[in-house]
């Protein structure tokens, strides 16, 4: 095991002094010492392929390599500035590539991590970017650490180092962002799906959101056949939402977003906005957290995500808490109260309008929750395959 004040040491005495990344559940420890001690050399970024910018503009400022840190799940968004941006035939930038290995084979994980598991390493192979996996014995994961930023500053070009389930001793976040709200967001979702009409489906979010969909509708006594759990894939549920509702604009399509998803690829929200469907309704439960990987902050506390979407087009409906006095009170049947209301006021205007026009309503809806940080410490995990999700929610569309 590797104690991360001793890993990080090695690397500041390597000359790795600026650190950007996205938080991975694997790198809690890394990705909370960091936070406590880096200030403004972290950078928590957006997406894993910001994070290889930050550190390419890093690296032109001063001359020295950064480390960027990610989930496996990353590599996908950090391939196209590594190959184009970072790699020897292109500008030939050093960095340090630290990733968690989700899916290792041969060790169990979750569906969404097996395909990426299995290519995390031959795909860095492709790439042509030297790496290692650390091993378990601290000394000798300390030394290999020193020698692969030599090499990623001799060479000039990105190594990564591979981190397997275990590797860092346990370090706890001292620096705790207070919470922006109260409501669990387990009973904002119970509330959401409560209100909604029969025939609409869902597509919520990596992470716990998805996963509180599905145990809330065990818990309703509900199948779930309405409901579409991006398992993999951060940041694309809306674009998944918008694929339904394109297809189907007769059909209400709600998609259940985290602040970390709608940040990670935020110009999604433009492309809905601009989509002239109004059948979509897009939700974000915001606890400016990456709650699902350990609660690091995302910039959610700070961002007005109602004036975006207001300015990228979409029709900015009031958060059923903003129609309490004391919003910080609320719970389930307070938010499936406020949704019902925000359903038949829309179904109101709609009706309304086609007296007029034969026009759909063309802007998708926007509602924000905010939220508390935290789960349910025994929250499950979907019991079917995503191939039996995917059948029975398509089952569902296919009737009309
Ligand atoms: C591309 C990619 N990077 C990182 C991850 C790891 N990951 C899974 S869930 C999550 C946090 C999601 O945060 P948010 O959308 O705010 O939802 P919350 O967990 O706070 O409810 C992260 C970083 C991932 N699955 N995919």
């Amino acid at each position: 095991m590797v104690e991360v004040e001793r890993f990080v040491d090695r690397l500041k005495a390597a000359g790795v002094e600026f650190f950007a990344g996205v938080p991975d559940s694997l790198l809690k420890s890394f990705c909370a010492y960091v936070t406590d001690t880096f200030g403004k050399n972290h950078v928590i970024a957006a997406n894993e392929g910001g994070a290889v910018g930050l550190a390419a503009g890093h690296f032109l400022a001063t001359g020295m390599p950064a480390l960027v840190y990610m989930q496996n799940s990353g590599q996908g968004n950090a391939v196209n500035p590594l190959a184009s941006l970072a790699d020897p035939d292109v500008y030939s930038i050093p960095m340090v590539l630290l990733v968690g290995w989700r899916g290792e084979p041969g060790v169990k994980d979750e569906p969404q991590h097996v395909k990426q598991g299995k290519v995390t390493i031959s795909l860095f192979e492709t790439l042509g970017i030297p790496t290692e996996i650390l091993p378990d014995d601290e000394a000798a994961a300390l030394e290999l650490t020193r020698k692969m930023v030599e090499r990623a500053k001799a060479e000039s070009r990105p190594v990564a180092l591979v981190v397997r389930k275990g590797l860092f001793a346990e370090y706890k976040l001292q620096n705790k962002k207070p919470n922006i709200a109260t409501l669990p967001r387990e009973q904002a979702i119970e509330g959401v799906l409560k209100a909604l009409p029969k025939d609409a489906v869902v597509v919520s979010t990596t992470g716990m959101i998805s996963r509180e969909v599905y145990e809330t509708r065990e818990r309703l006594g509900q199948d779930h056949s309405r409901d579409f759990l991006t398992v993999g894939s951060m940041g694309h549920a809306s674009m998944i939402a918008l694929g339904i509702a394109k297809a189907q604009p007769n059909r209400k399509v709600y998609c259940l977003d985290g602040d970390g998803a709608s940040i990670m690829h935020l110009g999604n929200m433009a492309i809905v906005g601009q989509s002239g469907c109004g059948n979509l309704t897009h939700i974000v439960f915001n606890n400016a957290a990456h709650d699902s990987v350990g609660g690091q902050p995302t910039v959610g506390g700070e961002i007005d995500f109602e004036k975006i979407a207001e300015e990228l087009g979409y029709n900015v409906l009031q958060s059923p808490q903003d129609q309490y006095v004391n919003p910080q009170g609320i719970g389930v049947d307070d938010v499936a109260s406020g949704m019902r209301w925000l359903i038949s006021m829309e179904e109101q205007f709609n009706q309304h309008k086609s007296e007029y026009s034969d026009e759909l309503p063309k802007k998708p809806n926007f509602i924000l929750f905010k939220v508390a940080k935290g789960a349910r410490k025994d929250l499950g995990r979907p019991k079917e395959p995503p191939q039996v999700n995917k059948a029975l929610y398509m089952k569902t569309l296919a009737d009309a």
